[in-house]
């Protein structure tokens, strides 16, 4: 490679470094052009993208049909503020509580301040219908989740890294452990002020923890039973991630014929973000029937940029590609394969402990100690073989490519890492 081609790279690097706040720590690649599961570095070499932008770009990089609606309303009108109506929210709300089967949806550009709105429903519900008094309103959270970067939802987060001097913390979360049923049904035998349960389907950032079979369904039931809302973030897990529209599926109108059809909860709240705009744009939503939503008044919640005209062409595209192209049908699939030829090489493997996850949301165990930068190490091989992912905490390695790939392509990146991986076995 010539200096001039590697000092590309080391400018844009060194440019961060300089201007950049250092709030992340991004392996040593410079990307400039995406298309479908592929990106490209400033050097002009191709990789494979097995992150996704942590699953937003489940329709793949630039997808022509997302770009073009993001293009045709921009040159149109980009942004009306919610002091005015327009011509194409009503619309988007409308296909989008359609499509995941709910009254009403509420818009916003985050998955963070999705969370929070979520969170503020949840607690004017528990004062204005449930009757609990107000401000002793507690919702139950798991230990280890990942909701965002806010300062109420690191007040209930248990990282360190995420929540030390960030205080004082907001008040009124208990945590349990995931995937302990017995824990969320003690807390709601013993606490009578309880308003709501937030979980993620499937804890992404806390290492890809699939729950037990039949845990969000009997924790819907326990929710059920003490009147409490169950409150499903499915940020990361939406979006035909997981092999379902949705990873709690709940009665959601996908056409996904392999769907088991488990696990079937219908969330009182649902939380999207990420793939909801294809990784295009940032959009969020909150969706949930008319007895919890209507607890939001003119007024009482908003947005500059919350549902904006761009904002809602692009998250109808983005819907219309996971349906036209059978993204949760080819995750599911794929997944499968996936788990299959990761497993076959495990049985021999020194270094890779199991590979876990549903759909296209996996990740592995590196067998090494939680504290080593094997993982890392690794990670910057499969950068240089042509495949780029991320431990997510110590040595797990997160796996999520584009839902748009090909069982072809799929094949050679099991090849990629598992050849990748051969280097590191002891
Ligand atoms: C970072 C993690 C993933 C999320 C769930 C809400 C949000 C996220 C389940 C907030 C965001 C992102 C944030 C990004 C890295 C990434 C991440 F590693 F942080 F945890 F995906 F696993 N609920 N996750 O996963 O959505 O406000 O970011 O739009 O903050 O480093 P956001």
């Amino acid at each position: 490679m010539s200096v001039t081609q590697q000092s590309l790279s080391q400018q844009a690097i060194d440019l961060e470094n300089e201007y950049g706040a250092h709030n992340y720590h991004p392996l040593p690649v410079v990307l400039q052009r995406g298309e479908g599961v592929h990106v490209w570095d400033v050097e002009g070499k191709k990789y494979y993208d097995f992150l996704s932008a942590y699953s937003a770009v489940n329709q793949g990089h630039c997808h022509p049909k997302i770009v073009n609606a993001m293009h045709e309303q921009a040159k149109t009108l980009s942004l009306t503020s919610r002091a005015f109506y327009n011509d194409i929210l009503g619309k988007y709300e409308k296909y989008a509580s359609e499509y995941f089967n709910f009254d009403k949806l509420l818009p916003m550009n985050t998955g963070a301040e999705a969370v929070e709105t979520a969170l503020k429903i949840c607690r004017r519900w528990a004062y204005e219908v449930k009757g609990i008094p107000e401000n002793e309103a507690d919702i139950v959270v798991c230990e280890n989740n990942f909701h965002g970067r806010t300062t109420t939802i690191i007040s209930f987060s248990n990282d360190p890294v995420a929540r030390d001097n960030f205080g004082p913390y907001t008040k009124g979360f208990i945590k349990i452990e995931y995937d302990n049923l017995s824990a969320l049904e003690k807390t709601l035998e013993n606490n009578k002020n309880i308003a709501g349960f937030l979980v993620e389907p499937i804890q992404g950032e806390a290492g890809v923890y699939v729950p037990s079979e039949g845990y969000l369904e009997k924790a819907k039931a326990l929710c059920e039973k003490h009147n409490v809302l169950f409150i499903a973030d499915e940020v990361q897990t939406g979006i035909a991630r997981t092999g379902r529209l949705l990873a709690t599926c709940g009665n959601c109108n996908c056409e996904n014929k392999d769907c088991s059809g488990t696990p079937e909860v219908k969330p009182d709240i649902l939380i999207l973000g990420k793939a909801l705009s294809g990784g295009a744009y940032p959009v969020s939503a909150v969706l949930a029937n008319d007895p919890i939503m209507k607890v939001i008044t003119p007024g009482s919640h908003g947005s500059t940029f919350g549902g904006n005209p761009i904002a809602a062409a692009v998250a109808m595209a983005a819907l219309e590609v996971v349906r036209e192209e059978r993204l949760a049908e080819n995750a599911f699939a794929l997944g499968e394969l996936f788990r299959e030829k990761m497993n076959d090489y495990i049985e021999t493997s020194t270094i890779c402990k199991l590979v876990r996850g549903k759909g296209l949301l996996n990740a592995i165990v590196i067998n090494d100690s939680e504290d080593s930068d094997t993982a890392w190490n690794i990670c910057l091989r499969l950068r240089d073989n042509g495949l780029l992912a991320k431990p997510t905490h110590g040595n797990i390695i997160r796996f999520a490519p584009p839902l748009v790939m090909t069982e072809a392509q799929l094949l050679a990146c099991v090849s990629i890492i598992t050849e990748t991986l051969k280097e590191f076995e002891k």
